[in-house]
């Protein structure tokens, strides 16, 4: 019985490695010219630098699980140096590169979320990325309250130390320019129409 219950597990232990060995398959995808050629006329980036930017991602889904995903461990990872912590503005961006809201951000929401960031990217569309990024309970409008968690969690993250006066001075100032119809939300209109979010010098600019 002993004996039939360990060979059993061995062969159940090889059929779950064989599963995921083959699982690793299926998911990563296998790239050409072509397919960063398709992705470039999506985005603000040529083939070139879409090719760049497979190797980045390759190196950023395999630094946990090689499964051809980046998990939120994963992005935790690259965005806060190696420290493994739970963070709310790494959440919040893994929530918008997640196009698919599937858990995983697969190669092409890489970069089509990268591409926001591209100097040549429309204004509106980083606008747009930097509203939904604020909106933090996703209630259509950017309250105080949103601004001020994330600008101490991005703050915390970049490990900057500002006095509470200086933080209160760019909340208000921030709402200052953007509440335009005074009050005291952030509409995507608003949003749009110049009103700058602040998002200082995080890593994920970096990425
Ligand atoms: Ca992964
Ligand atoms: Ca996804």
């Amino acid at each position: 019985m002993i004996i039939r219950c360990t060979l059993s597990k061995t062969r159940d232990q090889a059929l779950l490695k064989t599963i995921s060995f083959m699982g690793c398959i299926c998911t990563k995808q296998r790239l050409g010219k072509k397919d960063f050629e398709a992705l470039a006329s999506k985005t603000c980036f040529n083939a070139g630098e879409v090719e760049a930017l497979h190797l980045l991602f390759k190196k950023l889904s395999s630094c946990l699980v090689d499964d051809g995903f980046i998990s939120k461990e994963e992005l935790q990872l690259a965005l806060l140096k190696g420290r493994k912590k739970q963070s709310l503005f790494t959440d919040r961006i893994f929530h918008l590169f997640d196009l698919k809201h599937d858990g995983v951000i697969e190669f092409q929401e890489f970069v089509q979320s990268l591409s926001v960031f591209h100097p040549s990217a429309p204004q509106e569309e980083k606008a747009l990325f930097a509203f939904r990024l604020y909106d933090i309970w996703q209630t259509g409008f950017i309250g105080h309250r949103e601004v001020e968690e994330l600008i101490w969690a991005l703050l915390k993250e970049s490990d900057l130390i500002l006095p509470r006066d200086i933080v209160d001075t760019i909340i208000n100032k921030t709402f200052q320019e953007a509440d335009r119809k005074r009050d005291g939300k952030i509409d995507l209109e608003e949003s749009k129409s110049g009103g700058n979010l602040p998002l200082g010098n995080h890593p994920y600019s970096r990425i």
